[in-house]
């Protein structure tokens, strides 16, 4: 839809959601906020569609031997479980739902540098998630999500193509996202907003798009290769053709890896901002927690034989691969610093949003802490492929990505809906959410210490006591989610109207209405201050022409 007709009869300028409310107009908006909702939509209903496989397979693991689901269906499970929470939920979650939102508004830009392209990302989202979709109607996939050859290209059974189609053309989505924002984030910033001035989500955008632009062509190309084995038989990954079934770990880990950051430097991005709102005090280190992005983002790239330790790669290949992991480390291990440096000089509060980052911070630092027991090469040979390493990955996926995208999301909840949430119940949904999640995924470490193998159906008794620990801490974080899609829902009905600037917070996305009309700014902001200016006072950027009132919805 068109950026003019902000005029109305009154002259009050109308919201990016009440303006024109057709079916059409949304499916047809170029307007990054609205295709920033298409997004949260989808993704919710991934969300729950993975969340659902997960339960019922949780179900079946409370007994030892298998009660409830064949052996089939439960691979069949894990693995949808795995491909939907993967790649049509939490890859695209934070850039395609709050970066699309914010990365214009944060920047003082009217839209993305490429609004059609960003509409045509999320078609090609959905297709991307129909196939996929798809390939679990007609059957099911079986292969786990990285569809390890030679299992995937010769023997599955299973419906590999679609799936693999499916996350191969959702990638196509991720890329013209990750262009949209280097491009918009490089030519489109207001007047004064100089590099080091960005909000620190900003940076994170930046990073994350390096590593979509240079990581995601390699796995598209290896998802094409085992299409290419599949129907052709190659031999590119047969030993009997004179393929290598090792190349195709080292083409997906390549990809994989880096993966995680994608995955996780956005929720460090929106950390950044919450720590600093809800202690009220400049970021400590700005630049250093800036640069470290890139850094991540940089030797992402380098550590990816860390997945291949009992690969069979050579010794020497193993220890610099564990070497190179331990310097990930590094740069994220300055930014934990730098916020907790805020924090201690700052004064902080426990608004939801702050509660999530510090979910963030306890359970991202476990899954990182116990990602060193994975990275040592001694300790790996012991852990790998046990529920160690499933404890570990949920520990930094779900409870680094996700609480970051919920303490986002609700940070933000009110400048997209322009309503607020009931604080009291997020307070609530949030420490059951946590409680749920340790009580989840901590026995799992015990589990995979003991030596129970992932991706089993079927166990030695003695560990049934921690899976049936885990099954009923999943209850209880299913029950937390659920609880915040109701008063999230409920809020959109019901909620109070939002102020403009909710949290006193600082950045341009507080400087417009809530929800920000559609050309987000009604006058072009100039920008006189670097980001976090808590010591000054609110609306020091510029004022807009005329005023929007407060907490405007038509
Ligand atoms: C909400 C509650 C969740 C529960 C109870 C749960 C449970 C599990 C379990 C038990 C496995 C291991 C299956 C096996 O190896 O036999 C697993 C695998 C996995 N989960 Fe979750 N999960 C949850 C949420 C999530 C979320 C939110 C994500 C990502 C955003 C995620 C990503 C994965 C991945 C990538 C695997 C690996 C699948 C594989 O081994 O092939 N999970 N999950
Ligand atoms: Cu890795």
């Amino acid at each position: 839809m068109s950026h003019a007709a902000l005029a109305t009869a009154d002259d009050t300028p109308k919201s990016y959601l009440s303006n024109r409310f057709s079916i059409q107009s949304w499916l047809f908006t170029v307007d990054h906020k609205r295709i920033a909702i298409l997004y949260l939509i989808s993704l919710t209903v991934f969300f729950l569609l993975g969340g659902a496989a997960a339960a019922i397979f949780r179900l079946d693991l409370m007994t030892p031997q298998a009660d409830l689901l064949q052996s089939e269906t439960y691979n069949k499970l894990f693995t949808m479980h795995g491909i939907v929470m993967i790649f049509f939920f939490l890859v695209p979650s934070i850039p395609a739902v709050l970066g699309n939102f914010l990365v214009p508004i944060m920047i003082g830009a009217k839209d993305v540098a490429f609004p059609k392209l960003n509409l045509l990302s999320w078609y090609v989202f959905m297709a991307g998630g129909l196939l996929a979709l798809g390939a679990i109607v007609r059957g099911g996939v079986d292969t786990g999500w990285t569809f390890y050859t030679p299992y995937s290209s010769m023997y599955a059974n299973s419906h590999v193509i679609l799936a693999v189609a499916g996350a191969f053309i959702a990638g196509f989505s991720s890329i013209m996202t990750a262009l949209n924002f280097i491009v918009t984030i490089h030519k489109m910033r207001a007047p004064g907003l100089t590099w080091f001035r960005l909000p620190l989500f900003i940076w994170a955008m930046y990073a994350t798009s390096l590593v979509v632009i240079l990581g995601t062509p390699v796995v598209a190309i290896t998802l094409v290769m085992i299409f290419i084995e599949r129907f052709f038989g190659f031999g590119l990954f047969d030993p009997a053709l004179g393929g290598d079934p090792v190349l195709f770990q080292h083409l997906f880990w390549f990809y994989s890896h880096p993966a995680v950051y994608i995955m996780i430097l956005p929720s460090m991005g929106v950390v950044s901002e919450l720590v600093s709102c809800f202690s009220r005090r400049r970021l400590y280190g700005y630049t250093f927690v800036a640069f470290s992005s890139l850094a991540i983002a940089v030797i992402g790239f380098f550590v990816w034989g860390h997945h291949m330790f009992v690969s069979s790669q050579s010794v020497y290949a193993g220890l610099i691969f564990s070497f190179l992991t331990f310097f990930v480390a590094i740069p994220t291990a300055i930014k934990i610093l730098n916020w907790i440096m805020t924090m201690y000089k700052g004064s902080v509060s426990f608004e939801t949003p702050m509660l999530y980052a510090y979910g963030f911070l306890g359970l991202f630092t476990i899954g990182g802490l116990t990602g060193l027991f994975l990275s040592t090469l001694a300790t790996d040979i012991h852990l790998h492929d046990t529920y160690f390493v499933v404890a570990h990955f949920h520990y930094v996926m779900v409870g680094g990505g996700v609480m970051g995208f919920l303490g986002g999301l609700h940070f933000w909840w009110p400048k997209i809906t322009g309503r607020m949430y009931p604080e009291g119940w997020a307070k609530f949904a949030a420490i059951v959410i946590f409680v749920g999640f340790n009580l989840t995924f901590f026995p799992q470490f015990q589990l995979g210490y003991h030596g129970m193998p992932r991706r089993y159906h079927t166990y030695a008794e003695e560990f049934q006591i921690l899976h049936v620990m885990s099954t009923a801490g999943a209850s209880v974080l299913g029950a937390g989610y659920l609880i915040m899609a109701g008063y999230m829902i409920w809020s959109l009905f019901k909620g109070k109207r939002a102020p403009a600037n909710p949290w006193d917070a600082r950045g341009l996305e507080w400087e417009t209405s809530s929800p920000p009309p559609t050309e987000n700014f009604l006058t072009t902001p100039v920008v006189t201050q670097e980001a976090y200016a808590y010591d000054k006072p609110s609306v020091t950027w510029v004022p807009t022409a005329h005023p929007i009132p407060e907490g405007h919805r038509v």
